[in-house]
C-alpha cells in the first residue's frame, strides 16, 4: 500500500471524544478571552438557579438546578461573549470598512464586544459614534417612508422571548409578517413536517424519557461538539446497556467513543466510553431511504414472526397505514440499498433491535433536516416511530436537536412569518392594533426580495445573516442595494460591514450581563429543546456602559418609527414582567407565566402529542408516504457527490472561536475536503492534493477552489467542507419546498484536480 503523504495540519486523532483534551481547550478558551478570575466563577454561574442559561446549546439541564456540569463547548461559548477585548469607537476610526472586509470572520468577531452605537459613515468609510436615541429618531423617519412589507425584520435564536416578542409586536404594528429567522435555515423542517404528521411542532421527549428509553436512533447530528451536555446523557444510556444506533456519513468521534470528563474514574484512568453500537455510513441524502429500509424490514418481520407493529395504536390513533405499507411493499431493495448507500442486513439490524425496544427515541439535527427533502426526511422518522406506537410513551419519541439556545422559543412567541389568525386575533384583541394578514418573507424569500430590489430595509435582532445564508457571490451585494440596515448584535461580524445606503450598529448586552431597567434586576426567559420554558439572569457588569438590553434597543426603534402606538414600549422594556404579561394574554400555554418562572426550573409548554392528542385536522397522527427514495435524482451522474457543510469543534455557526477541528484530526486550517478514499481514487487523486469543486444544479456558475482533499472515513459518494466558506457552493434557490430551508447538507458538485496543481 502507498504511504499516505503528510499534509500540513491534518493528523489523525486517536482519543476519545471528551476527556482531558477537552478539559485542556477549556483553560485555552478561558484563558485566552477572560481574565482567569472572573472566569471560573462565570463558568460556575452557567445553568444555575440564579444563573443565566448558556448561549451554547438548547439540551436541557435537569430541572435547570443541577450542579455545576462541565461542557467545553458551554465554556467557549460563554468566554466569548464575556471576553475582556473590545472594539471601541477610537479603532473603528483608524480603521475603514474596505479594509475590515478584508479580515476573515475569525478575526472580526476576535477584536472583542462592541462598546457604543455606531453609524456608517460614506465620506470616511468608517463606523462612527452615534447618540441612541438621534440614532432611533433617523430609523423611524426612514421607516416611515417605506413600505410595511419593503421590511425585513432578521432574528438569530439567541434573542429572548421578550425580545422576541416584541420584535414580532413592532414588525406588526408597522405592518409586515416579513419574519426571516435563522430557523429557516435550520429546523424550519421540524416545524413544518412535524404539524402535519403528529399536530405539533416540537419534540415528544423529555429528559426523564432518556432514563426509561431503551434504545435510541440518532441521525444526522454531531452532538460531541453541537449539543455536548448531550453526551453526559448518551454516556450513561451507553453504560446502561441500551443499543444507540447512528446513522451519519462521517464517523464523528464523540459518536463513537466518549470520555465523561464528569467521570473521575474515567478522568483517572484515561478510560472512555462507547457510544455507538451500531455505525451506519449513510450516504449524505439517504436517510429517506435509509429510514424506508428499516420499515420495509419491520414489515417483513411481521410477516415472518408477527408482532413487530403495533396495531392498537395504529388503528386507534392514526391514519394512513395501509398507503405507507403498500408504498414501502412497492419499493424495491436494490433500489433502497443503492439510494441509501447501505447494506439491506445493515437496515435489518437496525429493525431487528428497533422491534425488541418497548420505548424508542430518535435524535436528529442539520443532517436530517438541511435537505430538498427534510421535511420529507422528518415525517418519515414520524413514520417509524409510529409503526411501534412510540409517540406519547414513556421513555420514547421524537427529538429534533434544536440550534441556537431560544430558537424554539422565539418560534412560540410569535416569529413567524405564516401568523395564525388565532395568533392575530388575540393581538388585535389585546394590543389595540389590527395586525396584517398577509404572510410575509422567510429567509431566502426575503433575500430574493433583497436581490430583485422590492425589499429596502433589513433590521437584525441578532446574527450573521447574509454569511449565513448561501452563495455569498448573489447575496453579499444585495446588501449595498438597500436603504437601510440595523443590526442589534454583540460583535462585530461580516454582515454588519455589508454596509447600505444608511447603516446601524447597536451593541446590546448578551446572556452573561446583568441588565437593570429602572433600578431592577431583570431576567428574561428562554424555551429548551424540550420545550422548557425557565428564567435567565447575567450577573456580570456590562461589556460597556453604553450597551443596552435588546428589549430596549427595539422598545426605542418602535417608538420613533410608530408615534401613534397604543403598545406602551418604554414602559414594556423597564419592565419585563410586563412583556411576559402581554405573552400570557395572547398566546396559549403561558398561564401564570411570571409566577412560574419563578420556581427554578421553570415550566413545561403544552405539548398535546405527548398524551396522544393529535392536533392534526383529523385529530389523528399521519402516516406519510414519500414517493421515491432520493432528492432530485436526475443530477446524480456518475462524477457526482453530495456535499455536505458542517461546522468544525471550534466554531458557533458563523463565529469561528479557532481553526482547529481536533476531533476530525485538522488543526489550525479549514481549506479541507472530506472525501472517501474510493472517490479520491477513481478521480485519480491522492490525499492532500488540490482540488476544485463545482456545483451542479445551479444556473450560477458556484465554485471553489484550491481546497485540500484529505481522506476521511466518510460515506462514498459523499464529501465535507466547512461552513460558512462552502456557502459559495451553496444555491440560494436550492431548498426543501416544504419549508424553504436551503439544502446545505446534499449540495450535487463536481470535484477535480486544480489545474495550478
Ligand atoms: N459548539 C457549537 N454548538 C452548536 C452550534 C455550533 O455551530 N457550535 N450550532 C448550533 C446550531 S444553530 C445548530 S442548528 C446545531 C447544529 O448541530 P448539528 O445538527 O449536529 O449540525 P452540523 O454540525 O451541521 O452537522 C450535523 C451532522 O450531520 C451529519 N450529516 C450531514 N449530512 C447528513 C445526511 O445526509 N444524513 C445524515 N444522517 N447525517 C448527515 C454530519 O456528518 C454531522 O455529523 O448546533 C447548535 N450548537
Ligand atoms: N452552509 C451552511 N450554512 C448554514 C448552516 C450549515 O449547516 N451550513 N447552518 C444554518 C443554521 S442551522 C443556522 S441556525 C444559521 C445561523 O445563522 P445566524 O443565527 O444568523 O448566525 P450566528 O453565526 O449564530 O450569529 C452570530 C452573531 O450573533 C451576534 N450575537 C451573538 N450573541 C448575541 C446576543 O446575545 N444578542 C444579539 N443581538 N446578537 C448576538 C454576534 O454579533 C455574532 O456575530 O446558519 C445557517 N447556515
Ligand atoms: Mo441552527
Amino acid at each position: 500500500m502507498a504511504i499516505k503523504r503528510k499534509v500540513p495540519g491534518v493528523r489523525n486523532y486517536d482519543g476519545p471524544a471528551g476527556g482531558w483534551g477537552a478539559l485542556k481547550a477549556t483553560a485555552t478558551a478561558v484563558r485566552e478571552q477572560m481574565d482567569t478570575l472572573k472566569a471560573p466563577l462565570t463558568l460556575m454561574r452557567t445553568n444555575q438557579p440564579d444563573g443565566f442559561d448558556c448561549p451554547g446549546c438548547a439540551w436541557p439541564d435537569k430541572e435547570h438546578k443541577s450542579t455545576f456540569q462541565f461542557c467545553e463547548n458551554g465554556a467557549k461559548a460563554v468566554t466569548w461573549e464575556a471576553t475582556n477585548k473590545r472594539v471601541p469607537p477610537e479603532f473603528f476610526a483608524k480603521h475603514p470598512v474596505s479594509t475590515l472586509l478584508k479580515r476573515t470572520d475569525f478575526e472580526l468577531e476576535d477584536l472583542g464586544r462592541l462598546t457604543h452605537p455606531m453609524v456608517y459613515d460614506r465620506a470616511t468609510d468608517t463606523y462612527q459614534p452615534v447618540e441612541w436615541e438621534a440614532a432611533f429618531a433617523r430609523i423611524g423617519e426612514i421607516l416611515r417612508g417605506l413600505q410595511p412589507n419593503q421590511v425585513e425584520f432578521y432574528t438569530s435564536g439567541r434573542a429572548s422571548n421578550e425580545a422576541a416578542y416584541l420584535w414580532q409586536l413592532f414588525a406588526r404594528n408597522f405592518g409586515t409578517n416579513n419574519f426571516p429567522d435563522c430557523s429557516n435555515m435550520c429546523h424550519e423542517p421540524t416545524s413544518v413536517g412535524l404539524p402535519r404528521s403528529i399536530g405539533m411542532g416540537k419534540g415528544s421527549v423529555s429528559l426523564d424519557d432518556f432514563e426509561l428509553c431503551e434504545l435510541v436512533i440518532s441521525i444526522g447530528h454531531n452532538p460531541g461538539t453541537n449539543h455536548p451536555r448531550m453526551m453526559g446523557t448518551l454516556h450513561e444510556i451507553s453504560r446502561r446497556k441500551v443499543p444507540i444506533m447512528v446513522m451519519n456519513p462521517l464517523r464523528e468521534r464523540a459518536l463513537e467513543r466518549f470520555a465523561d470528563p464528569q467521570d473521575m474514574i474515567e478522568m483517572a484512568t484515561y478510560g472512555s466510553t462507547r457510544i455507538a453500537s451500531t455505525y451506519l455510513q449513510v450516504k449524505a441524502g439517504g436517510d429517506a431511504a435509509a429510514i424506508k429500509g428499516v420499515m420495509k424490514s419491520l414489515l417483513e418481520m411481521e410477516e415472518s414472526v408477527g408482532q413487530v407493529l403495533d396495531y392498537d395504536f395504529i388503528e386507534k390513533h392514526t391514519n394512513g397505514f395501509e398507503a405507507l405499507k403498500a408504498d414501502l411493499l412497492a419499493t424495491e431493495w436494490p433500489d433502497i440499498e443503492f439510494a441509501s448507500g447501505l447494506l439491506k442486513a445493515d437496515m435489518e439490524k437496525v429493525a431487528a433491535a428497533y422491534a425488541k425496544s418497548n420505548a424508542t427515541i430518535v435524535t436528529y439535527g442539520m443532517g436530517i433536516t438541511q435537505h430538498n427533502e427534510g421535511t420529507a426526511n422528518v415525517r418519515l422518522i414520524c413514520d417509524l416511530l409510529m409503526l411501534r406506537g412510540n409517540i406519547g410513551k414513556p421513555g420514547a419519541g421524537i427529538c429534533p436537536l434544536r440550534g441556537h439556545s431560544n430558537v424554539q422559543g422565539n418560534r412560540t412567541v410569535g416569529i413567524t412569518e405564516k401568523p395564525s389568525s388565532e395568533f392575530l386575533g388575540k393581538i388585535e384583541e389585546v394590543l389595540g392594533f389590527k395586525p396584517p394578514v398577509e404572510h410575509g418573507h422567510d429567509s431566502v424569500q426575503a433575500m430574493q426580495a433583497m436581490i430583485a430590489g422590492e425589499s429596502k430595509a433589513l433590521l437584525c435582532l441578532g446574527g450573521n445573516f447574509v454569511v449565513a445564508l448561501p452563495d455569498p457571490g448573489q447575496c453579499f451585494p444585495a446588501m449595498g442595494k438597500l436603504d437601510l440596515t440595523v443590526h442589534i448584535g454583540t460583535k462585530l461580524n461580516r454582515t454588519h460591514l455589508l454596509v447600505s445606503k444608511e447603516t446601524y450598529l447597536f451593541p446590546c448586552l448578551g446572556r452573561t450581563e446583568l441588565d437593570v431597567q429602572n433600578g431592577e434586576r431583570q431576567s428574561i426567559t428562554v424555551e429548551d429543546s424540550m420545550s422548557m420554558v425557565h428564567a435567565s439572569a447575567g450577573k456580570l457588569m456590562p461589556a460597556s456602559e453604553f450597551l443596552r438590553s435588546e428589549p430596549a434597543i427595539v422598545a426605542g426603534m418602535a417608538t420613533a418609527t410608530l408615534p401613534d402606538s397604543k403598545v406602551p414600549w418604554m414602559e414594556l422594556s423597564q419592565n419585563y414582567d410586563k412583556i411576559r404579561d402581554l405573552i400570557e394574554k395572547t398566546i396559549p400555554g403561558f398561564e401564570n407565566y411570571n409566577e412560574r418562572i419563578r420556581v427554578p426550573g421553570g415550566f413545561r409548554m403544552p405539548l398535546p402529542a405527548t398524551e396522544r392528542i393529535w392536533m392534526t385536522p383529523s385529530g389523528k397522527a399521519e402516516f406519510f408516504v414519500f414517493p421515491g427514495l432520493h432528492e432530485d435524482k436526475e443530477v446524480d451522474g456518475d462524477d457526482v457527490l453530495r456535499l455536505i457543510t458542517l461546522r468544525s469543534h471550534d466554531q458557533y455557526n458563523t463565529t469561528i472561536y479557532a481553526l482547529d477541528d481536533r476531533y476530525r484530526g485538522v488543526f489550525g486550517r479549514r481549506d479541507v475536503l472530506f472525501m472517501n478514499p474510493a472517490d479520491l481514487q477513481s478521480r485519480g487523486l491522492a490525499h492532500g492534493d488540490l482540488v476544485d469543486i463545482e456545483t451542479v444544479v445551479s444556473g450560477r456558475k458556484l465554485r471553489y477552489e484550491k481546497i485540500t482533499a484529505i481522506e476521511y472515513k466518510i460515506s462514498a459518494g459523499s464529501v465535507g467542507a466547512y461552513y460558512p466558506e462552502a456557502n459559495t457552493l451553496v444555491p440560494l434557490d436550492y431548498i426543501d419546498k416544504d419549508s424553504g430551508t436551503p439544502s446545505y447538507k446534499s449540495v450535487p458538485v463536481r470535484v477535480t484536480r486544480s489545474e495550478l496543481n
